[in-house]
């Protein structure tokens, strides 16, 4: 069997630092290349190589593929969706640049796989708000959303005309604790256990009963794993999977975390992130994916709270 030699690029992001250390156990260490723009991951560090790279220098990137002989390449590298609205050209760029990048190398150098992720940020307001299908309306209201849309439909293009296997789910919000998250509407619900855990009030940037889908990490990394190994006539969808495990409201996870911390509060000051957050879809329907390639969620609110509670010093 062939070695696989894998770059995972935006490695020290939230996603990245666990998902290179998930492929490092199963691949080997010396298998696994991190890279980033910014420095290495303090959790990455002497687990295996690193390399300093902007995935939007393409030439830079063929090298550094040619070089090391890379065989899959995992594009995390993104400008998600509250920055995103902050500076729309530039999330524009970033997110559509760099998959068109890697793309057009995983062509050029016939890349076994290719890993790029979509969001639930794909939906907009006319898309269904409950149990929200695979194929569906998509509007999608946000500059994330559009780059993700337009992203999956690339990779279709490229799978399609070229023959690149590339793979991509829509992740729901991500909820972990080993590294910070990168600017999301979602990311109160990691800013609430750091606060849960100080001791503090948290002033939450949504309202109450805003409900969003949401997933644990580890659900997230094992999925995206069961996915890069299905056998290739088991995925059906190649523009990207739905993918779901919980859904819960500000208010709903502030009395899960009162079950273990009876006198934590919150306060309730929305802002540009409410726009947003109202766009998507409250729950996601992800039959396609459990069908297709067996996908299984582990974590509900109560044990995700409990295990964040427990692993946040
Ligand atoms: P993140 O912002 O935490 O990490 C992205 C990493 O990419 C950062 O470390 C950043 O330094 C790096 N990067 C930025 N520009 C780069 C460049 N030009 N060259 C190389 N590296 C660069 O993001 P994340 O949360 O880990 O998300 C990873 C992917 O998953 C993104 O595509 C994102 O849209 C998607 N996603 C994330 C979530 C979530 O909740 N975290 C949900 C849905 C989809
Ligand atoms: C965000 O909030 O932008 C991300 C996502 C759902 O894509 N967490």
């Amino acid at each position: 069997m062939k070695k696989e030699k894998i770059l995972v690029i935006g490695a020290s992001g939230q996603i990245g630092v666990e998902l290179t250390l998930a492929l490092r156990k199963i691949y080997g260490g010396a298998q696994v290349i991190a890279s980033d723009l910014r420095e290495e991951n303090e959790l990455l560090k002497g687990t295996g190589p690193y390399v300093s790279l902007d995935v939007m220098n393409k030439e830079m990137l063929h090298v550094q593929v040619i070089r090391q002989g890379v065989t899959q390449i995992y594009l995390l590298a993104a400008i998600l969706s509250a920055t995103g609205e902050k500076n729309p050209p530039l999330a524009w760029n970033l997110n559509m640049q760099s998959l068109l990048n890697v793309l057009d190398i995983a062509k050029e150098e016939k890349l076994s796989k290719v890993y790029w992720p979509s969001s639930i940020a794909v939906f907009g307001p006319t898309s269904p708000k409950d149990a929200c299908p695979q194929h569906t309306i998509i509007e999608p209201s946000t500059v994330y959303g559009i780059s993700k849309f337009a992203g999956e439909f690339w990779c279709n293009y490229f799978h399609q005309r070229f023959g690149v296997d590339v793979r991509s789910i829509r992740y729901p919000g991500l909820i972990s604790y080993k590294s910070a998250p990168g600017g999301g509407t979602t990311d109160y619900a990691i800013e609430i256990f750091h606060a849960a855990k100080l001791g503090k009030m948290y002033p939450c940037f949504l309202k109450a009963d805003t409900h969003l889908p949401m997933m644990y990490m580890p659900d997230a990394i094992r999925a995206t794993i069961e996915l890069m190994e299905a056998p290739a006539e088991r995925i059906k969808v190649r523009t990207s999977y739905n993918l779901s495990s919980m859904s819960f409201s500000p208010q709903e996870i502030h009395q899960e975390i009162k079950k273990h911390l009876p006198d934590f509060q919150i306060s309730y000051q929305p802002d540009y992130r409410q726009h947003i957050a109202d766009s998507w879809p409250k729950s996601i329907d992800d039959a396609p994916a459990r069908n297709d390639w067996g996908w299984k969620h582990e974590y509900d609110l109560s044990k995700m709270t409990a295990e964040m509670l427990k692993n946040i010093g």
